[in-house]
């Protein structure tokens, strides 16, 4: 073939390839296939020396034509696909995979299911309810007087409600509007546990948490005493905390319950020989109890000569920080994936 034809074939094969240039790359693919040290063009140019003297002026003009064609082509297309035009994707084929992350159970719902576990083996079933609650069913159902500390702004989180009144609407303190709405629709017997979030207006720190978890339990039926209380909180806290656990119920003041009771647990670092963490005293305050309050039964229609009732409550992170070992409540809040991946 002559080499003028070399030519014009070039220059049809260039026009058909540079009609498929999709993206920058393939843009400079094509740059150096034909203009590039070994490109087409170059590898005629360097053809020259071999040439007629006499033919090499109309050679030398139409390459050059070429030459200047290509340029101009390949300056257009790159205007055309523009400065950020995307660069194909380079996959390299011997990177190591990336390892999908699937999250994990927050130690919280862990330790939760656990409780829930253990109080559905001895009998209880479990009740749920709203967060956003009435002072009625918070408080006044509950036995709290007027002038108790737990009703004040500064402790409680009041909600303005469209169509509520100041201060009627909350975000619950503790689980036991739900034992209240259970009664009311529900005679005795009555065995549920009542797990949830509840809301305080503390300030946070390395043991308060705004929000924060609890079960409370409520068991009322004909002749129910203080001693089925002591054997199922004790029977409770040997599952959670193990077999040599022993409780200890010391008389506190809660409004729901009288008698009422706070609950401590065998020190589960130095199993009550006495240590920093129970301040030398074998003990951990876990939780509290009682025998629930007369006026409370009599309040959701339980006769309170008939029927007799206890509950408790427990703080879940406080079981959570003391069996996984974590000294700051705000962990469990702070989704800080150094902290939750530790419990996948
Ligand atoms: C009804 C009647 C009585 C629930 C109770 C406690 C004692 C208690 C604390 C534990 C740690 C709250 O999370 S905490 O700070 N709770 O000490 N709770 S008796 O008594 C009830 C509940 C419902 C109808």
């Amino acid at each position: 073939m002559k080499l003028i034809e070399e030519i014009g074939e070039l220059r049809e094969r260039f026009q058909v390839e540079s009609a498929g240039v999709g993206d920058r790359e393939a843009l400079e693919r094509l740059r150096i296939a034909y203009l590039g040290r070994k490109g087409a063009i170059s590898m005629l140019f360097s053809r020259m020396r071999d040439i007629d003297a006499g033919q090499r002026g109309a050679f030398g003009k139409a390459l050059n034509e070429l030459k200047i064609h290509a340029v101009k082509r390949l300056d257009e297309l790159k205007a055309e696909l523009g400065e950020d035009a995307p660069a194909q994707e380079v996959i390299d084929l011997t990177l190591p995979g990336r390892r999908d992350f699937i999250g994990g159970r927050h130690p919280l719902t862990t330790i939760m299911d656990e409780i829930i576990d253990i109080f559905r083996g001895m009998g209880f079933t479990v009740e749920t309810g709203p967060e956003v609650e009435t002072v009625y069913y918070n408080f006044d159902a509950l036995n709290t007087p007027q002038w108790h500390p737990a009703r004040d702004m500064t402790d409680t989180f009041y909600l303005d409600v469209p169509g509520g009144k100041p201060l009627e609407w909350l975000l619950r303190t503790e689980t036991s509007p739900v034992q209240i709405r259970v009664m009311e629709r529900q005679k005795p017997p009555i065995r549920i546990i009542a797990p949830g979030r509840v809301y305080r207006n503390d300030k946070p720190d390395a043991s308060h948490s705004p929000i924060f978890m609890q079960v409370e339990g409520l068991y009322v039926d004909r002749g129910v005493t203080m001693a089925d209380l002591k054997g199922t909180v004790l029977a409770f806290y040997r599952a959670v905390f193990g077999p040599d656990t022993d409780t200890r119920f010391r008389p506190h003041f809660f409004p729901f319950t009288e008698p009422s009771a706070e609950v401590d647990v065998t020190c589960v670092f130095c199993k009550g020989e006495g240590c920093r963490v129970c301040k030398q005293t074998g003990w951990l305050e876990m939780g509290g109890s009682g025998m629930v309050d007369p006026n409370v039964l009599e309040g959701v229609g339980i006769d309170p000569e008939v029927y007799s009732g206890w509950a408790f409550g427990l703080g879940v992170e406080r079981i959570a920080m003391l069996k996984y070992g974590v000294d700051d409540i705000r962990l469990f809040y702070e989704n800080d994936l150094r902290f939750l991946g530790q419990f996948g």
